[in-house]
């Protein structure tokens, strides 16, 4: 099985700044974990970051044929992005949405995802863990 992780914009600065909301752990040690974990699992595993929509909307097109799951966190672009949800419903795989954040106890303009429409699954508020939860998620589906 492979599973494509997708983090979208200022994601790649974790660690650095705002560290009461996303922790002190690094965008590397981000992926240090994820894959960590699919070698653990016999997942197949493939990291992409980017701060642009039509960037994301392409390697989410490209997924198409050649993974089973997604694994996505589209930071701003979750409350925004019709795109990346179009996309996300183009391919149909299997995608579960992650938030570091627990989205639902902050602003107002977070309350809103767009993406999440076509998630099978949305974990918010479980920091990295999350990513480890929507993987397992995905596994356990295409495992059957
Ligand atoms: O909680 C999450 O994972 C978010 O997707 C993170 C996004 C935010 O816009 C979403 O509402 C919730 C922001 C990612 C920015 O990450 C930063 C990391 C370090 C310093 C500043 C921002």
């Amino acid at each position: 099985m492979k599973i494509l992780v997708i983090n979208g914009p200022n994601l790649n600065m974790l660690g650095i700044r705002e560290p009461g909301i996303y922790g002190r752990a690094t965008y590397a040690d981000l992926c240090a974990m994820i894959s960590d974990h699919a070698e653990k699992t016999g997942v197949e595993v493939e990291l992409y970051q980017s701060n642009h929509e039509g960037d994301l909307v392409d390697k989410i097109l490209e997924a198409y044929g050649n993974a089973d799951g997604i694994v996505i966190n589209p930071g701003a672009y979750t409350h925004t992005s019709v795109a990346i949800l179009d996309a996300l419903k183009a391919v149909a795989i299997p995608a579960v949405e992650v938030h570091i954040s627990d989205v639902s106890a902050r602003e107002e303009f977070r309350q809103i995802s767009y993406v999440r429409l076509a998630c099978i699954a949305t974990i918010a508020g479980h920091g990295f863990d999350g990513y480890i939860e929507a993987m397992d998620i995905l596994r356990e589906r295409y495992e059957g």
